[in-house]
């Protein structure tokens, strides 16, 4: 202090008071939301809440911490963070436990997640990208716990690229120099799960700026930290990541969270260290709280010990901070006290704000119904019954969209046989009142703006008799060299992807031509492989992460199902991460490299673009396609294809495959074939046996199964050959059931078929081993061959006889 005019000293002194006093504020802030959000929940306003009671101290010590352009992957405690960071507003922490969904009201999930979901918003009305680095960025929240894990490895990979790869130094709005941190936060139970550990070890390895705050409060729900972490502690347990003089690691720091000054410094320390060096740390907060218990699901007293719930009273985090404030002289207990009431009064001012913007809408609409089904009644034959279904639904307490949707329902029900003059107006009001509710809870499951994928441009392939026939890996491989030279954003990971560029060679060569920032290996992680793919594309790059064989997705898909597929939705356009997932599979050898689990993709990766290019050229087609959209996509090239001879486009990196068009490879008048992938080669092999004995199948690859055949070019064969057969290599009613739902269900065939519309899938169990194997269990061209002659036999027994 020697050097320190008197005056300076005072200034700083009283910015510290400021700073301490508003920390308080947030704190409290903070706590009451928590407290009135439960009551909330009980008096029946709300279906569930949890709450970040017991974590704020540390949470506003992360917020003084964290910059603009610093991204945030966190769980339901961070209200408090959120807050300080000025991201949420009490109002709109409220109105997301209402399930308000209003953009405006709920910014993060559009009243789309339960309470507790936090985000700010990425992007532009239009799906364009806000300046990322002119805004605090908070990645949208997921429930399963430490899901959060996988994408924040991305998040702060990212960094690591914008400060090395120098073709993206210009992406101001992007990153500065790499120098944003991605903070991280998850309970303590959590960090059991096995995607924590693998996104620790994988951020030693790759010296990125990421800090993990671990929120320990002892339990895990009712389970108490000795069943969790080896030693009971988290920070003890992953010590050997810890960095020495001589080795890269974790910086691994440890604070209590009742410890106000403490937590500043290592909140303070941990973002230096990771922003300016790229050193991961891994912060330990210890001994937190949970007033509450864990959520209003029930209450603590059930499984916390009276010892241990004193000890939660006497360690609260704000009880703490309130005597080291008065102890420090910063203000008085009557100070805080009258701080407190302030507060109160503000946070239950901005909650009943939010419960009348909720309500409010529901009322409007509840009042328009009322007045449509009175006039109704009037008119009606069944004018007591309305009137009566009216009344019930004005009586409803907290009356919600349900009760006057489905009066409304029962009522058009009611009245169906009556004029079209009495049910009109309740009819066009119905109408128009789905559209708005379509809009509220299922649009964006994918992406609403102008590079959604339907609107990218098609652009043939160019291929003439001189175009030179090559492996099918080759063309990959010029379709990738092209783009790694002009699309700077773009880069490729995964297994074996860098040095002997894939498994299949498709990179062969790429990385030494544009460097390990472009074209790199990592471990062997498939879900902080899809984790690091999301964060880098929800940082604005272009990452195509790959799977080395379809079978192992499965380690990777609940990133995928949990995280990508939903981000769209979940944050009703307001984030985006257009990873491609490149991968390979159907048909080579064996349970683990032949899969072709089709239905559980379809199933669970709703939200993610879904190609199945049957040969290479069409593969580099949907790559050019999927790169001009903002989509996330998974592509599964056909394993036993990277040798088979193609004949190279000679606009390789530019022409493109539209989505969700079939292609029909070839014409035919008896029977059609739906498929894809690999089954290509093999239908179309069999149909030209079957043109031997007189039958024409007409075959159709359909080339994308999300989004299936979008302008029905299917059903316009079905017209014309009224029979169809759905085949693929995945289990029986995985893809081939999927194919005919979506036939029967959307494009009205019924009418056309002459015969019974069938399948033909692999057996039930994984494929086995060897050429045998393959042919026992995978579908064959004499499986084809038969299941169309036996068609072909039930429609017409004299012409086509028994085998
Ligand atoms: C994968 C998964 N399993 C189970 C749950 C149900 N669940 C929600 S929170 C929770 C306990 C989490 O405890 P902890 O990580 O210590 O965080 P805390 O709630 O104590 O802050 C559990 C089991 C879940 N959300 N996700």
């Amino acid at each position: 202090m020697a050097g320190k005019s008197q005056d300076k000293v005072q200034q700083e002194a009283s910015i510290q008071k400021n700073q301490v006093l508003e920390d308080f504020r947030w704190a409290v802030t903070s706590r009451h939301a928590s407290l009135m959000g439960r009551k909330e929940v009980f008096m029946g306003k709300a279906k569930f809440g949890i709450f970040g009671d017991g974590k704020e101290l540390a949470q506003v010590a992360m917020a003084r911490a964290f910059q603009k352009g610093d991204f945030r992957a966190g769980y339901y405690r961070d209200q408090t963070f959120m807050m300080a960071l000025g991201e949420l507003t009490v109002q709109e922490y409220f109105a997301q436990l209402y399930a308000h969904t209003n953009v405006e009201a709920d910014p993060a999930s559009a009243g789309r997640l339960m309470n507790g979901h936090f985000a700010t918003r990425f992007l532009n009305e239009d799906g364009s990208w806000k300046s990322l680095t002119s805004q605090y960025n908070a990645a949208a929240d997921v429930s399963p716990t430490a899901a959060q894990m996988p994408k924040l490895l991305g998040l702060a990979f990212a960094s690591k690229l914008f400060r090395n790869n120098k073709g993206l130094k210009d992406l101001s709005d992007f990153s500065v120099n790499g120098n944003e941190v991605a903070w991280g936060t998850i309970g303590n139970a959590s960090t059991s799960e096995g995607m924590f550990f693998e996104s620790m070890n994988a951020a030693g390895v790759l010296q990125i700026p990421m800090v993990v705050a671990v929120w320990d409060d002892g339990f895990g729900i009712s389970v108490p930290q000795e069943f969790h972490t080896t030693k009971g502690s988290i920070s003890e347990a992953l010590i050997g990541l810890q960095r020495t003089d001589t080795e890269n690691g974790f910086e691994i720091l440890r604070v209590k969270g009742w410890d106000y000054e403490g937590l500043m410094q290592a909140f303070a320390s941990a973002g230096q260290l990771a922003r300016e060096s790229h050193v991961p740390v891994l912060l330990h907060v210890e001994e937190m709280t949970q007033p509450q218990g864990h959520s209003t699901s029930g209450s603590h007293e059930r499984y916390k010990s009276k010892e241990r719930l004193q000890w939660e009273n006497d360690w609260d985090c704000i009880l703490k901070f309130k005597e080291y404030i008065i102890s420090s002289g910063f203000a008085t207990a009557d100070h805080l006290d009258e701080i407190e009431g302030e507060v109160k009064g503000e946070v239950k001012r901005q909650k009943d704000a939010a419960w009348l913007a909720f309500s409010g809408e529901i009322k409007v609409e509840l009042e328009e119904v009322l007045s449509l089904i009175r006039s109704t009644a009037e008119r009606s034959s069944r004018k007591i019954l309305l009137l009566q279904l009216a009344d019930d639904l004005k009586k409803t307490i907290n009356p919600i969209r349900k009760d006057v949707v489905s009066t409304v329902r029962k009522i058009l029900f009611l009245i169906r046989g009556e004029g079209e003059a009495i049910k009109k107006d309740l009819k066009e009001w119905y109408s128009q009142l789905q559209e708005k509710n379509f809009d509220r809870y299922n649009s964006h499951l994918y992406s609403q703006t102008e590079a959604a994928v339907s609107h990218c441009q098609v652009i043939p392939a160019q291929v003439n008799e001189n175009s030179p026939l090559v492996d099918g890996r080759e063309i990959l491989q010029a379709f990738f060299d092209y783009t790694l030279e002009h699309n700077p954003r773009f880069f490729a990971f995964g297994e074996d992807v860098g040095k002997i560029g894939d498994v299949n060679q498709a990179f062969a060569g790429l990385q030494a031509k544009y460097g390990e920032w472009r074209v790199m290996d990592t471990s062997i992680r498939e879900c902080t492989i899809i984790g690091q793919g999301i964060g880098a594309a929800l940082r604005g790059l272009r990452p195509m992460a790959e799977i080395q064989y379809l079978d192992y997705l499965l380690y990777g898909i609940q990133m995928l199902s949990d995280d990508l597929a939903t981000l769209t939705y979940r944050t009703k356009g307001g984030q985006k991460a257009p990873l491609i997932v490149r991968t390979r599979g159907h048909r080579l050898e064996g349970v683990w490299h032949s899969g072709s689990p089709m239905g559980m993709i379809l199933s669970s990766l709703r939200g993610m673009i879904v190609c199945v290019p049957r040969n290479m050229t069409q593969a580099a087609g949907m790559y050019a396609t999927l790169l001009q959209s903002d989509e996330p996509a998974l592509v599964i090239e056909c394993l036993n294809g990277y040798r088979l001879k193609e004949q190279m486009p000679q606009n390789i990196g530019e022409y493109t495959v539209p989505m969700g068009i079939p292609e029909v490879l070839r014409e035919g008048s008896d029977l059609t074939v739906v498929t894809y992938g690999s089954m290509c080669r093999i239908v179309m092999d069999a149909a030209a046996e079957l043109a031997e004995i007189g039958l024409s199948l007409e075959v159709i690859d359909v080339q994308t199964l999300l989004p299936f055949d979008t302008y029905g070019i299917i059903g316009q064969s079905i017209q014309k050959t009224n029979r169809v057969l759905f085949a693929d290599e995945d289990v029986p009613g995985g893809g081939t059931a999927f194919m005919m739902q979506q036939i029967l269900d959307n494009q009205n065939v019924y009418s056309y078929l002459d015969a019974a519309p069938q399948t033909l899938a692999a057996q039930a169990h994984r494929p086995a081993y060897s050429t045998d194997g393959d042919y026992f269990s995978k579908p064959s061209v004499e499986d084809v061959v038969e299941k169309v002659y036996q068609i072909m036999h039930e429609s017409n027994p004299k012409k086509f006889p028994a085998l």
